[in-house]
């Protein structure tokens, strides 16, 4: 039986990498584009042997492109988590990473003209129901991925991108503190349960008995800890209107502890069950905002000011992350801002077995 190929461009958003796919190049069914997914990308299985992904969450990604029929987006990008070693593909949680790669995909697919030197595309979160702005480099015309611009967690440089969000309070919770509370007692441990673009439980690292300057290596071979944190996850999954969170990728969990690098913040996430390499963006965005809640678990450990607009830094296991916040004058954060880069990796297409989506079929 004859492989079905389909159109695929592989590209890296900040720290992670996606499948981009115009909605149109895959099936309009869910259930069969689920399957088409999970076979793109080799899951399940711990390599991922016989797909493109990279045994690795955050190399295990789609993103489904397609223009926007809203008047305030040029597309709309809906994420989807692959998970690697489980059939399921989720759906319940955005990427602030892979976002990086949506504005660039939308250009050079034709979904967004170019307008000069930088191009803004407007984003439909397809996932969360909100809105980003991504600000892309285009002097010569066509998506200028090379530049000066450094991220912690990818090696050397490339065009800066500036992606802008407002009002993603909320954004998968209803509410960017669901619970209602600034801090809850869950097992016995004090948390903050925010979503502001990202779901997060956010905990001291000392009320585990860690120091939060762990290694993500030391981190993932820690089997108490994170037996602690699944069950405190799984109560706080429906604590934050989640329901049962056992299957899903939501929430992480992000230990922390006093900045170390003048930073603001000292970092630790699992996302939800391995620990992250540095930190997801709306995860940092999330924490971030923690950080300024009256009450909450990152009061004290926090270096703050009161400012209206000010950059907190996230330190996480392999550098840090800066976040832009705006809060108005009852202190509530209405815009979120951070540099990303992006690149485009390869442009072809991804065979797909013929018995799981033959196109025709479609
Ligand atoms: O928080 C990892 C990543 C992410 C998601 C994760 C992300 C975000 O590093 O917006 O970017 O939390 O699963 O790409």
């Amino acid at each position: 039986m004859k492989q079905t190929l389909i159109p695929c461009m592989l590209m890296r958003g900040g720290t992670s990498k996606a499948a981009c796919f115009l909605a149109t190049d895959l099936p309009a069914d869910s259930a069969t584009r689920d399957r088409v997914l999970l076979a793109a990308m080799g899951s399940p299985d711990a390599r991922q042997i016989d797909g493109i992904g990279g045994a690795d969450s955050l190399t295990s990604k789609v993103a489904i492109i397609s223009p926007s029929s809203r008047p305030d987006a040029d597309v709309d990008y809906l994420f989807a988590q692959v998970s690697v070693e489980q059939a399921v593909v989720d759906y319940g949680q955005n990427c602030g990473n892979i976002l990086a790669a949506v504005g660039p995909f939308a250009i050079e697919k034709g979904l967004v003209t170019v307008t000069g030197a930088l191009t803004t595309v407007r984003i439909y979160m397809v996932n969360t129901g909100q809105l980003a702005e991504a600000a892309i480099a285009t002097p010569e015309g066509c998506v200028e991925y090379q530049g000066d611009t450094r991220i912690d967690g990818v090696p050397g440089y490339a065009a800066q991108q500036i992606l802008n969000f407002q009002d993603i309070a909320g954004a998968s919770c209803g509410a960017l503190l669901p619970t209602g509370n600034a801090r809850d007692s869950i097992d016995g441990i004090e948390v903050t349960c925010i979503d502001n673009g990202m779901p997060v439980v956010v905990i001291r690292a000392a009320d585990l008995q860690r120091s939060g300057r762990e290694t993500p290596d030391q981190l993932n071979k820690d089997e108490a800890l994170k037996a602690r944190l699944e069950s405190i996850r799984l109560q706080a999954g429906r604590l934050m209107h989640l329901g049962d969170v056992a299957q899903r990728s939501v929430p992480k969990m992000t230990l922390i502890s006093a900045p170390v690098d003048n930073g603001s913040i000292t970092t630790r996430t699992f996302i939800p069950h391995r620990c992250h390499a540095a930190i997801g963006v709306l995860g940092a965005v999330s924490v971030a905002t923690a950080c300024l809640v009256a009450g909450s678990v990152a009061q004290g450990l926090a270096k703050i000011s009161a400012t209206a607009e000010q950059r907190l830094i996230v330190e996480h296991p392999s550098g840090e992350f800066s976040v832009m916040l705006t809060r108005d004058a009852a202190g509530h954060v209405i815009n979120s801002g951070l540099i990303r880069t992006a690149r485009l990796l390869f442009d072809g297409r991804v065979a797909i077995p013929g018995s799981v989506w033959s196109r025709q079929e479609g």
